[in-house]
């Protein structure tokens, strides 16, 4: 069982998996040329910082425009839309990357440790819709996968104590070729696992969340890029001022 989707608008049958399972997988979401030149930045915005430590840099999008791209794709972009409406921004994005014989992170939800969101209600709602950006071969275990509890933003229950990820027999560890996205509530329990390889895996996360929640990758959106970007991707930064619009954001500014 391997919830499947593709790129572009959510059909009727992505809805329901990713309500019941809380991700879709979704192959070819990039092009080559766009993984390509997505994984040469993160290559860039991690150069001369040490090799061996797990890390996500917030706001490189801001720098480099093969992740700008991403953080509107029409890959994804429909998606974000079909199911939080016409405003919503990326309150955050991260370019992650493991390091060679990282054995792997903490199973965990994704929110504000300060408020967690599974306490707004059970199931959580989605608050973040987290899209990670596969730049790295994963289509084997070993290279950092991504790994997942399918459904387990449904439930309130706490983790077992003591338990890890593949300690679970619902884990489904994600495996996945350069260019596929993992669009993911923030309410599935998930980790990233060990890198085995003699290379860094790298994934460029997406997060996308109603105008009200606070950005975590940037205090504040760089003023020069702001200017020179497009027109959906500034409103997507949520850089609207309190005595003009406050949260009644405008909708973003869709073809249709
Ligand atoms: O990229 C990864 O390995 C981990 C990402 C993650 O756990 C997250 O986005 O919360």
């Amino acid at each position: 069982m391997i919830p499947y989707g593709e790129p572009g608008p959510l059909t009727e049958m992505e809805r329901f998996v990713f309500d019941s399972v809380g991700y879709l997988i979704i192959p070819d979401a990039l092009s080559q040329d766009e993984t390509a030149a997505a994984r040469e930045a993160c290559d860039r915005v991690h150069e001369g910082l040490p090799t061996d430590q797990w890390r996500q840099l917030g706001a490189t999008f801001e720098r480099e425009p093969a992740l700008e791209r991403i953080v509107d794709h029409p890959s994804i972009l429909p998606k974000a839309r079909a199911l939080f409406g016409d405003k919503f921004i990326l309150q955050s994005s991260w370019a992650t990357v493991v390091p060679p014989g990282f054995t792997g992170g903490g199973i965990h939800q994704d929110g504000s440790s300060a408020f967690e969101f599974r306490n707004l209600a059970t199931p959580t709602p989605l608050v973040q819709l987290r899209t990670g950006f596969v730049l790295t071969d994963q289509s084997a275990p070993g290279a950092g996968n991504m790994v997942l509890l399918p459904g387990s933003h449904n439930t309130g229950h706490p983790l077992p104590s003591g338990a890890t990820i593949m300690d679970f027999p619902t884990a489904h560890m994600v495996t996945a070729s350069p260019g596929a996205a993992l669009m993911f509530h923030q309410g599935v329990y998930h980790c990233g696992s060990g890198n085995t390889r003699d290379y860094p895996r790298h994934m460029f996360h997406t997060i996308y969340a109603p105008p009200w929640l606070n950005h975590t990758d940037r205090m504040t959106t760089s003023p020069g890029f702001l200017e020179r970007t497009t027109p959906m991707r500034r409103a997507l930064m949520g850089a609207w001022t309190h005595d003009t619009e406050s949260f009644h954001m405008s909708p973003l500014p869709f073809d249709d």
